[in-house]
């Protein structure tokens, strides 16, 4: 069994979600802009996302959209939160960084005590963070520094904050995802390669490995017991056989393609959140 001590950190009672400004299709951030985003079949998938979040015993809190932000629906890059305690982020890239005060005041009506980084240079989106209950991963990119590594650890002196340099990818989560308790997917491009060795040499936990031939299908989402996954259609047979027979935990597939287009993964369209 893969059960630890660390169950507990995983239950939560509630999400923030946002809603999907107009402007996200034409002015949402993208590695590739060949794909256009179809607003209606977008605004359908973040319904089904909700859904299941419900499903999984969630209280589901939606922010309203703020066409400022084009990419503001990605609220888990705004904050890492463990517990009753969150690490508002200063999104490594500008025109998302107006995005954390709404996010700010979600937490804290919600009685979630909020901390910024302490260091001015640093720069940290929450997709860069992968939280596995016995550290905290960071992957240093093109949005995450090594200022903001050493920030929060500062914020979190109970956990070691271990930085994971990454190349090739948006963010660490991109490619590597903590699926189940003790259990991290991570995708099968070079780059990830890459990274599961510097995972494997650098991370201070107990970890077990599941490898998957394509990087997005390593963005699993676990929650209360639950595996969030792609579905075959976005990720194929191959992966998704993987995921669901190694996972060991009932697993929920969730059609997340029109938020890909925007290099969007599974997790990164809700904050989970323990509200006492
Ligand atoms: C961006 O480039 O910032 C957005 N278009 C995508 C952010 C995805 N965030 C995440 O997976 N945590």
């Amino acid at each position: 069994s893969y059960a630890t001590s660390t169950r507990s950190l995983f239950n939560y009672t509630h999400a923030i979600t946002r809603g999907i400004p107009k402007s996200f299709v034409e002015h949402s951030l993208k590695m590739d802009t060949s794909e256009q985003i179809v607003l209606s079949r977008a605004l359908e998938q973040m319904k089904n996302y909700i859904d299941v979040l419900k499903r999984c015993g969630l209280k589901v809190i939606t922010l309203p959209a703020d066409e400022r932000y084009p990419d503001c629906l990605f609220v888990e890059d705004a904050a890492l939160v463990i517990g009753q305690k969150a690490c508002l982020t200063r999104p490594g890239h500008p025109s998302r960084r107006g995005e954390v005060q709404a996010i700010k005041e979600a937490l804290e009506n919600l009685g979630i005590k909020t901390q910024e980084l302490d260091d001015p240079s640093a720069m940290l989106d929450g997709g860069d963070i992968i939280f596995t209950g016995q550290e905290i991963l960071v992957g240093e990119s093109e949005r995450s520094n090594r200022a903001a590594t050493e920030s929060l650890q500062r914020v979190f002196p109970e956990f070691p904050v271990t930085s994971i340099p990454i190349c090739g990818m948006l963010h660490l989560k991109s490619v590597a995802t903590l699926a189940r308790e003790g259990v991290i997917t991570v995708g099968g491009s070079e780059p990830s390669q890459e990274v599961l060795k510097l995972l494997k040499s650098k991370a201070k936990g107990q970890y077990k490995y599941i490898q998957l031939s394509h990087d997005q299908s390593a963005n699993v989402v676990f929650i209360n017991g639950n595996a969030l996954i792609k579905p075959e259609s976005e990720i194929g047979s191959s992966d998704f056989k993987v995921l669901t027979t190694e996972l060991q935990i009932p697993t929920i597939p969730v059609e997340f393609g029109e938020f890909y287009k925007a290099d969007g993964c599974l997790s990164c369209c809700s904050l989970l959140l323990q509200v006492p």
